[in-house]
């Protein structure tokens, strides 16, 4: 039975990744290296730090810890200037309906994020009171494909991981949802995400009898 749904943030419930690449396409620029959308992609459900690690190989650049930390500073800057202006009309379609009928439902709602600008993103959208427990990546210490966001979301709601589902957008994410012993549901592509359990292009149209249908036991 299920009994709690687990969410990534980013990709998931709303698109955040175009302004994350902004950032780091500006960092780049900084750097004086082109930094393209295909690059971008390597980048979707990692860390700050280890996205910043990808950005400087791709510019084949070598920086010392603490020019590191200024750089990722910087790009957090510009990403914290973009989302402070987001609205609820960034919520991806189908996102707060499915929420809705989770909560309906009775099943249990959690947050299970890598970005530790999750709280900006949930208040400005207004979807922080959907959820009944917030893991983020300021309570994480170990980044996905680590289970342990999703191990501190099932027992901040007091659900075993057998009776949790994952909506996840990135590959680490699946694997961080398979590792805490819960199913998953990939939102993108099959291509990328065949480890899920279930793919859907977009949460629109999910409905918890429809999980309840297509999900495996
Ligand atoms: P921040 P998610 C992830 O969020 C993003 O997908 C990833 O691109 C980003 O680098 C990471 O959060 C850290 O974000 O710099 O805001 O701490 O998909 O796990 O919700
Ligand atoms: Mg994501």
């Amino acid at each position: 039975t299920i009994k709690a749904c687990l969410f990534d943030l980013d990709g998931v419930l709303v698109d955040t990744a175009r302004y994350h690449y902004e950032a780091w396409k500006r960092l780049a620029a900084d750097l004086g290296f082109e930094f393209t959308q295909t690059d971008n992609e390597r980048l979707k459900g990692v860390s700050r730090m280890a996205s910043l690690d990808i950005l400087l190989s791709v510019g084949q650049l070598h920086k010392s810890e603490a020019e590191k930390q200024e750089l990722a500073a910087r790009k957090n800057r510009w990403y914290v200037e973009a989302i402070s202006k987001m609205g609820p009309e960034e919520i991806l379609p189908g996102a707060l309906s499915f929420l809705k009928d989770c909560r309906e439902s009775g099943l249990k709602v959690a947050l299970g994020s890598a970005s530790k600008n999750a709280m900006t993103i949930l208040n400005n959208t207004g979807l922080t009171p959907y959820f009944d427990v917030i893991i983020d990546g300021t309570k994480t210490s170990s980044a996905k494909p680590d289970p342990e966001v999703f191990l501190l979301g099932a027992s901040g709601l007091e659900v075993e991981p057998e009776h949790c589902v994952v909506f996840e957008d990135a590959e680490a994410g699946i694997e961080a949802a398979r590792r805490a012993g819960m199913r998953s549901v990939g939102i993108g592509s099959p291509a990328t995400l065949g480890e899920a359990d279930l793919v859907i292009p977009s949460l629109e149209g999910m409905t918890v009898t429809r999980l309840r249908q297509e999900m495996p036991a």
